[in-house]
């Protein structure tokens, strides 16, 4: 019977925690075939897709990755755009890590056995993927070229984040060039998929794209809300301020950090509920209200690194 494994992205996935996993699917897919190994790999998610996840797979024809809640005992699993057991399917502990694709911090993960494990220091997990398949001389179909450069230009702010880098450009120009998009007309598109600012439900404003994290000692939660219409976002202040109270009484958060991401002014407000005295020490500010951080974009290497450096 062909062994199978499953492929992952963290909780609460974004863009490229889904369609990373997609094409780490596909790679070792193809990777398995031409090794003669009858393995299957399958992409699978752990929360819902996001609406430019899902309008990017509809737009090329590629169903959504099925969702699962935990893995068990005898599961193989590939952990895509993580490897922090926080961040990871429930019952990881009981299953075996065959697999790390990432390009975040090494985190808690452990194996039994030596493992392959790609991380780097690169704008997406797409980038990691698109590089690999690349370097083996597997051809990128159209619909998985589509599915790459969505999470590239997503995860990377259409390369605005300092998290960008000229891997991602090369990947970027790579994958243009299988799919005849043009990057920044490509990347709005799929920025536009998020929909108008009033009329999304204060829970996805403010968790949609929400990481836990230990700072001090202490579980906090930084949020993050990228948006082309600012100002709507910020006439929702008071309800996302409300609904973090929320969130603190309900998992004993030491605080919420919101980060309301102007895409097109490139800067973030920060907005503070609970303990804001760490914020305000890490970052110099006084965050008992909303204060402009210009040039801040990225929740990982602007906000989460100097933090968890406390
Ligand atoms: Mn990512």
């Amino acid at each position: 019977m062909a062994e199978k494994v499953v492929v992952v992205g963290h909780k609460n996935p974004d863009n490229d925690a889904i369609s990373a996993a997609i094409g780490v699917a596909y790679f070792m897919n193809e990777l398995a075939k031409r090794e003669g190994s009858d393995t299957v790999y399958e992409a699978v998610r752990l929360g819902p897709c996001p609406p430019e996840t899902a309008w990017n797979l509809d737009k090329n024809g590629i169903s959504q990755p099925r969702l699962i809640e935990s893995v068990g005992e005898g599961d193989k699993v590939v952990l895509v755009d993580h490897n922090e057991l926080g961040q990871a399917v429930d019952g990881l502990a009981d299953a075996e890590v065959v697999g790390i694709l990432d390009h975040h911090r090494i985190g808690d993960v452990t194996t039994a056995n030596p493992i392959p494990v790609f991380v780097m220091p690169w704008g997406s997990s797409a980038t990691v993927a698109t590089w690999l398949m690349r370097l083996h001389d597997i051809e990128i179909p159209n619909d998985i070229a589509h599915v790459l450069l969505s999470a590239i230009l997503t995860d990377t702010i259409i390369q605005k984040s300092p998290t960008s880098t000229p891997t991602d450009d090369d990947q970027i120009a790579y994958l243009e060039g299988i799919t005849g998009k043009e990057r920044v007309a490509f990347g709005q598109d799929l920025f536009r998929c998020r929909g108008r600012e009033d009329e999304l439900r204060i829970k996805d404003y403010v968790e949609a794209d929400s990481k836990e994290f230990t700072v001090a000692g202490k579980t906090v939660l930084i949020a993050q809300h990228e948006t082309v219409d600012f100002e709507a976002a910020m006439a929702r202040e008071e309800e996302a301020r409300d609904h973090m109270r929320h969130l603190i009484a309900q998992h004993d958060y030491d605080f919420v950090l919101l980060m309301v991401t102007d895409i097109l002014e490139e800067g973030t407000n920060f907005l503070v509920e609970g303990n804001h005295a760490v914020v305000d020490q890490v970052f110099g500010i006084d965050s008992s209200s909303a204060v402009w951080m210009p040039g801040i974009l990225s929740r990982k290497k602007q906000v989460a690194a100097p933090l968890l450096e406390v």
